[in-house]
């Protein structure tokens, strides 16, 4: 019985999730789902890659907490329209949240919408919400078996940014091993050795992002 309820609301977050992809598909806007545990830097790369993809695309953000709005004032702090999505408790955004918040942009005036996720290594990842991408953020410190212990996320997820790769010294991290045990269950993930401090990686990434974007967006 508990299983059939789990699995009729994920069909329904799937029916919802097809629908913004419609709509995303008539308004050619690109949506990007960043996911990765608290702390993992989510907001501090979402910063990073405003900076650079504003100059070509205008870009808004829906902010994922379960509580407080500190994420969506930084990025307003940069004027750029953002939504705080507060799931007052659940730990991960499902796609009829994100189709009610649509509602709060002017979507004649959007070409790529980042969504920050609930930090969480585990949930988000079930939940489609109608992105285009899905970025996995994996920081140094949190350790180098995680892609083993939440394969879910990482197996879904286009990109894999290994974050704060300026404190790769202080920690034993095989990013080599990652990237391998990535791979294998997701051949055609792209791993990026990134940092949010000095901005390593951060062009590489953007230069993918860039022509994802431009492949749906001018098509
Ligand atoms: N050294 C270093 N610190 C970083 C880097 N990226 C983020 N941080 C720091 O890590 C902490 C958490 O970063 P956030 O960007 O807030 O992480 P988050 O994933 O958005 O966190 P939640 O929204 O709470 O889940 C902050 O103190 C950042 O300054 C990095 O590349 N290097
Ligand atoms: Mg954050
Ligand atoms: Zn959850």
């Amino acid at each position: 019985m508990e299983i059939k309820v789990v699995k009729q609301i994920l069909e329904w977050n799937e029916d919802c999730s097809n629908e913004i992809k419609e709509t995303f598909q008539d308004k050619k806007i690109y949506m990007i789902n960043v996911m990765g545990s608290p702390g993992a830097g989510k907001t501090s790369l979402i910063v990073n890659l405003i900076n650079e993809l504003r100059k070509e695309f205008k870009v808004a953000v829906i902010e994922g907490d379960i509580a407080g709005q500190i994420d969506a004032e930084k990025i307003k702090s940069m004027d750029i329209p953002v939504v705080q999505l507060n799931t007052d408790g659940a730990c991960h955004i499902e796609a009829m949240s994100i189709k009610h918040i649509l509602q709060y942009f002017n979507l004649e005036e959007v070409d790529v919408i980042i969504v920050e996720n609930i930090g969480n290594l585990v949930c988000p990842a079930e939940f489609n919400i109608g992105e285009d991408i899905r970025i996995a953020i994996l920081s140094i410190p949190e350790g180098d078996d995680k892609v083993e212990k939440y394969p879910l996320m990482f197996a879904t997820s286009e990109i894999l940014v290994l974050n704060k790769y300026d404190m790769k010294e202080h920690f034993e991290f095989n990013d080599t091993k990652v990237e391998n045990i990535a791979r294998e269950m997701n051949q055609n993930i792209k791993v990026f050795r990134v940092s949010n401090k000095t901005n390593q990686g951060i062009n590489e990434l953007v230069n993918e992002l860039k022509i994802k974007i431009n492949n749906k967006i001018k098509a």
